[in-house]
């Protein structure tokens, strides 16, 4: 296999910001740009080289800021412009880069293009957005006059009625979210420019919110077409899959690249729901794609009936094979074209130790889950928190949380769906997106050393034991093992660029694989249950399990020739030693 030229990102680990929830500096409750300022010595110490940060631009936080009503100003809740200019001195001081979020599928209904855009037919800005005329119907339906049947992500349709023009617009997130008209080229302009005045002031790339979504798929006249009702058996969001992929989509993207992209030396991972390894292999191809990147999402869907009413609510216990079969079908389908993004959790999903860990193994399942991910080929993202080996919050009402999603949910299911409130406290207590966005817990203290005040949202109640002061103390912590994962990434190109072997794809508890280039070869064994598990190695891997790289648990329970003995959710990688007349895995498997 050719070495490839590595750009920077490809031996870098990526540390995800969540303003509102990392530090509060000025006691208002509220995390903020001066409070991150604060703390970039953690994420230095911890060996991460980029900060992507989650929106701080101007919003009335309808989505936390995924909702932006001015993409040049800083939210004042977040700080000051000078404050961002300062932050990103500090940071660049470090040697840390900062890959800013670019909503840009949407906007907030609070900004002026909206608000011009909404006042008449003949505004300028109406193109901008997306409108279409009510429809009649008959029969049973005939109450409904929205232009098709999609429903928006977050519950409820994606069409809101417009007095002032007698249209609808379409949302795909909450109705303060309105969709932009990427048809139209003066609005694709705006869009560049907004990048333009970011990488001007130094910024280092960005992570695109539901990039995939920006072209729509269009029938003839314009028409929207309905969205088929369980497509592919999986989706009943219909509107959801019907928007993403649309057929304009590369070559808006190239568009992007040519006028802004391929003019500064930035890192651009594309948020992209429902893509395909082929669409994304298109998107990251260095030569003919547009993005370095992309947020995949099969492996979020895992413990979840998609294709029921209920979406990602309805849970379903994780069967370890499925998400083996994803995850390997990822890293074998851009190993030779395109790049693959490693995650586990975002501000988006619920923390990963409850999810495919074990609670109750904190620190294994924790160390056991970073080892299986940041062990695979692509640039891996750490969520803050999951350095601690943060778990969900036992949320007990609806009233201790606060995001749209969730709120909308609970709603719906009780009043609509026929849920009862145990049932949906249950479901939001394994998905809900507030269980990510808990403040930062950085020592003991009141509130956890977030902030003097009380926070928007309240704190983890095992504060007191996970937090940050607490884990940079003790070397056996799940954020100093974060640290040698991420450190061993920049040492050995192997992880960089070497060939990913999936092994033993149907063991019901072990997640295995080999890393090889050139002579070097390395055996990764992950054990994703709380009993002992042996492996024994498949004869298709030649050589003898040599010396341990790198193991969560300490010590070992064992290797006997062929074998490899397994503690609850421990994790090991071990360099093979050659046999022999040791046949590489390649003819092997050609045979
Ligand atoms: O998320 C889009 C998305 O498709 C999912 O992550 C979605 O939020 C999740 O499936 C719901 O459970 C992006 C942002 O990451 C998210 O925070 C925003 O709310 C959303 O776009 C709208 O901007
Ligand atoms: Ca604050």
């Amino acid at each position: 296999m050719k070495t490839r030229p590595h750009p920077w990102w490809q031996q870098s680990t990526v540390y995800q910001i969540y303003p509102r929830s990392f530090c509060d500096a000025n006691g208002d409750g509220i995390g903020d740009l001066k409070g991150i300022t604060s703390k970039l010595d953690h994420i230095k110490a911890l060996g991460a080289e980029v900060i992507w940060l989650s929106p701080v631009y101007q919003s009335p936080n309808d989505d936390n800021g995924y909702d932006i009503s001015d993409y040049r100003a800083i939210h004042p809740e977040f700080g000051t412009m000078t404050e961002f200019e300062a932050m990103l001195a500090a940071m660049h001081e470090r040697g840390l880069k900062l890959v800013m979020d670019l909503v840009v599928n949407h906007c907030s209904d609070e900004h002026p293009w909206f608000q011009q855009a909404r006042t008449s037919r003949d505004n300028p800005y109406h193109d901008w957005f997306i409108w279409r005329e009510p429809v009649k119907r008959e029969g049973e339906h005939a109450k409904h006059r929205e232009p098709n049947n999609w429903e928006s992500v977050f519950g409820g349709s994606a069409w809101e009625w417009n007095e002032a023009t007698g249209e609808y617009y379409l949302h795909m997130f909450t109705r303060k979210q309105p969709d932009l008209n990427w048809e139209n080229p003066e609005l694709r302009r705006a869009v560049y420019g907004i990048m333009r005045f970011w990488l001007d002031k130094g910024v280092d790339g960005f992570r695109m919110d539901v990039i995939n979504m920006i072209s729509k798929p269009y029938g003839p006249e314009g028409t929207l077409p309905d969205a088929a009702i369980r497509h592919e058996s999986r989706f009943l969001q219909s509107g959801f899959w019907m928007s993403c992929n649309g057929p304009r989509l590369l070559e808006f993207l190239r568009e992007m690249r040519r006028e802004v992209l391929d003019h500064y030396e930035v890192l651009t991972v594309g948020e992209c729901p429902m893509v395909t390894v082929e669409l994304a292999a298109e998107i990251t191809d260095a030569e003919t794609g547009a993005l370095d990147m992309v947020f995949q999402f099969e492996h979020m869907d895992v413990d979840t009936r998609r294709g029921t009413p209920d979406g990602k609510w309805a849970l379903k216990p994780l069967e370890l094979p499925e998400l083996k079969t994803i995850l390997n079908r990822w890293q074998e389908g851009l190993a030779e074209r395109g790049w693959n993004s490693l995650y586990w959790c975002n501000h988006d999903q619920p923390r990963p130790v409850s999810r495919f860990g074990d609670p109750a193994y904190r620190v294994e399942s924790a160390t056991m889950l970073a080892t299986c991910l940041h062990l695979m080929r692509g640039t891996p993202y750490v969520y803050q928190g999951e350095e601690l080996g943060m778990t969900n919050v036992p949320f007990a009402t609806i009233e201790e949380c606060r995001d749209i999603e969730t709120l909308n949910f609970h709603r719906l299911a009780t009043t609509e769906r026929g849920w009862t409130d145990a049932q949906a406290m249950a479901s939001i207590r394994a998905k809900g997106r507030d269980n990510a966005r808990v403040p930062m817990p950085w020592n003991d203290g009141p509130n956890g050393g977030f902030g003097s005040a009380a926070p928007w949202i309240g704190v983890h109640p095992d504060y007191r034991e996970v937090n940050a002061a607490a884990a940079v103390a003790d070397a056996d912590s799940v954020f100093h093992y974060y640290r040698r994962l991420i450190a061993l990434r920049k040492e050995h190109p192997i992880l960089t660029d070497g060939r990913y072997v999936p092994l033993i794809p149907d063991h019901p508890h072990l997640f295995a694989y080999l890393r090889e280039l050139e002579n070097e070869r390395w055996l990764v064994v992950c054990n994703f249950s709380g009993q002992e598990e042996a492996l024994d190695l498949p004869d298709t891997v030649a050589g003898r399990v040599g010396e341990l790289i790198i193991g969560n648990l300490g010590g070992s329970a064992g290797c006997e020739p062929g074998r490899l003995l397994l503690r609850p959710w421990e994790a090991r990688a071990h360099r093979m030693e050659a046999a022999a007349n040791m046949r590489s895995t390649e003819t092997r498997r050609a045979k």
